[in-house]
């Protein structure tokens, strides 16, 4: 067995006025209560230190980096790893970076259980637009204010096991699970800050988002023989809602254990990673079953090329 004990760390929302500081306290809460269940890693959700801010429009570009960490840890954030480090926790949380060369990216990052950074990862898959869109209900504008990552998806040995890890829309893209399942992931660690209704089509509520939010985590656990840990932020920030549903998926797609509320909610796990092997021995043997002959189109073309008509 190599059992990790993981807490997924859902967080209730964060309003526009609240501090990095008030952000950090409530991931710290909840890395206590981690601990008094004995808990080896601990996931929190995407952009966990702020309100979701790309849903705000802003075209001055000091007014948009005050929503990114320049370093990492800093200031806010050193009481967390501190934490994390007495506690012996490895953590992954998500954070807008801006690098030292004036790039901005949505990224998430994974400590071992000294809060030493081993793993960085990038958001590929951006959602949403760059400009402001008067169709929508309201604005979801990563497109402006990120870049699309340059990480790819790496996964990283630590912790006795084969770790990666996504962001939010990134987990609705099979090709996100396969990259990571072609280096032998054993736990994907990913967080989200998914509005409650879809912006462009108001009749797809909560209900139909949570469908898909198991459905696309579920699958690309089994597809893949890999534990899957989602975690949201959720709740209402400023009059716009999130849905919960922070789950952890067996290898098996199976549901071991899900969020019930939209608040600070810790949920937790052992996971073993000897799970994932059966499936990457039998079904999910990719060396054995994989067609890769038939596969060019997944990266020789990016939109649908229909046959002639
Ligand atoms: N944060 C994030 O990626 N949210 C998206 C919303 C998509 S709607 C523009 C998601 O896939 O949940």
């Amino acid at each position: 067995m190599r059992t990790v004990v993981v807490g997924g760390a859902q967080m209730g929302a964060i309003q526009k006025a609240d501090t990095r500081e008030q952000a950090v306290d409530r991931m710290i809460v909840l890395l206590e209560q981690a601990r008094a269940n004995g808990c080896t890693l601990v996931v929190y959700p995407e952009l966990a230190l702020t309100t979701f801010f790309p849903r705000w429009y802003m075209e001055d570009q000091a007014e948009v980096d005050t929503w990114f960490e320049h370093e990492m840890p800093g200031p806010a954030t050193q009481p967390l790893f501190d934490k994390a480090r007495d506690y012996q926790i490895a953590i992954s949380f998500g954070y807008a970076e801006l690098t030292p060369e004036g790039q901005h990216f949505n990224t998430s990052l994974m400590t071992d259980r000294d809060a030493n950074i081993v793993a960085k990862y990038r958001k590929t898959h951006l959602p949403g637009h760059s400009e402001f869109d008067t169709e929508r209900d309201f604005q979801h504008l990563e497109k402006r204010y990120f870049l699309p990552g340059d990480t790819g998806f790496p996964v990283t040995r630590t912790m006795g096991g084969l770790f990666g890890m996504a962001i939010c829309n990134d987990r609705r893209w099979p090709e996100t699970y396969r990259v990571m399942g072609l280096q032998g992931v054993e736990m994907i660690c990913l967080g989200y800050n998914t509005p409650s209704v879809n912006s462009q089509k108001r009749n797809e509520g909560p209900a139909d988002r949570l469908f898909h939010n198991r459905l696309v985590m579920q699958s690309g656990a089994y597809q893949n023989s890999t534990w899957v840990v989602g975690i949201a932020k959720a709740g209402v920030e400023d009059g716009f809602p999130l849905i919960g549903g922070s789950l952890i998926a067996d290898p098996d797609g199976k549901v071991v254990v899900e969020a019930s509320t939209e608040e600070d909610e810790l949920i937790v796990h052992a996971c073993d990673l000897d799970d994932c092997v059966f499936g990457k021995k039998t079904i999910f043997d990719f060396a054995r079953h994989r067609r890769v002959e038939h596969y060019g189109r997944i990266v020789e073309q990016t939109g649908v090329i229909e046959p002639a008509g």
